[in-house]
């Protein structure tokens, strides 16, 4: 892309316009994660600027209008999701970035998707997105955020199954119903990094 910064800015704007202010910064925050991360591990920087800047994209309503928004565009939500609606921003999401965004890149629209429960087999940008959204500088809710950022920069496989061991404590302490795409994405890291 020659002249990707006119694209983002335009994107950025947009953004802007839609987002929350807090949201959107932490949006900017994953963008620029998620280009640092591209740098450590040779992949597009260009695609994971823009998964990073769009992948909340979805999160401009509360649960209930996005959960309605999902069945009005024809947007397939499982009986868990409609459960755990926390979850459907991420679908939403990548449905608005290629019908209100312009945005047709498979891999972005892939990344976004799958950006808050992970899922088996990711590719490198999903794992690089996933975990951006986690280690972004502005977060700061996670007690062992300092392991996981250094980790992010050492092993993706084992960041992702740390991030999801985590997730999966967190809902349990609070009783949130799982979604079992997060429970398939955690066990497939199980496996993949079992006997390391
Ligand atoms: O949108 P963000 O806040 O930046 O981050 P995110 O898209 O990773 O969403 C985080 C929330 O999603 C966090 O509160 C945990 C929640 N989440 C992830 N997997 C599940 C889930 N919530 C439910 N109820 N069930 C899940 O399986
Ligand atoms: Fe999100
Ligand atoms: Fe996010």
């Amino acid at each position: 892309m020659e002249n990707q910064f006119g694209e983002v800015e335009l994107l950025r704007r947009k953004m802007k316009r839609r987002l929350a202010s807090g949201r959107y910064e932490h949006s900017l925050s994953v963008s620029f994660t998620c280009m640092n991360l591209a740098m450590r591990y040779g992949y597009d920087m260009d695609r994971a600027e823009i998964a990073g800047l769009l992948h909340d994209c979805g999160k401009c309503f509360p649960e209930d209008i996005i959960y309605k928004k999902c069945l009005k565009h024809g947007i397939e939500v499982t009986p868990e999701e409609a459960k755990a609606k926390a979850v459907l921003h991420a679908k939403y999401g990548a449905w608005l970035a290629k019908n209100k965004y312009g945005v047709n890149d498979p891999e972005i629209l892939s990344a976004i998707a799958c950006h808050t429960t992970g899922k088996p087999q990711m590719t490198t940008l999903d794992k690089i997105l996933y975990i951006a959204d986690y280690i972004e500088p502005r977060r700061n809710k996670a007690q062992n955020l300092p392991t996981i950022r250094a980790m992010a920069f050492e092993d993706l496989d084992r960041t992702m199954f740390a991030i999801l061991n985590g997730t999966l404590s967190y809902l349990e302490k609070k009783g949130s119903a799982i979604d079992s795409m997060t429970l398939q994405a955690h066990q497939y890291f199980r496996e993949l990094l079992k006997g390391e």
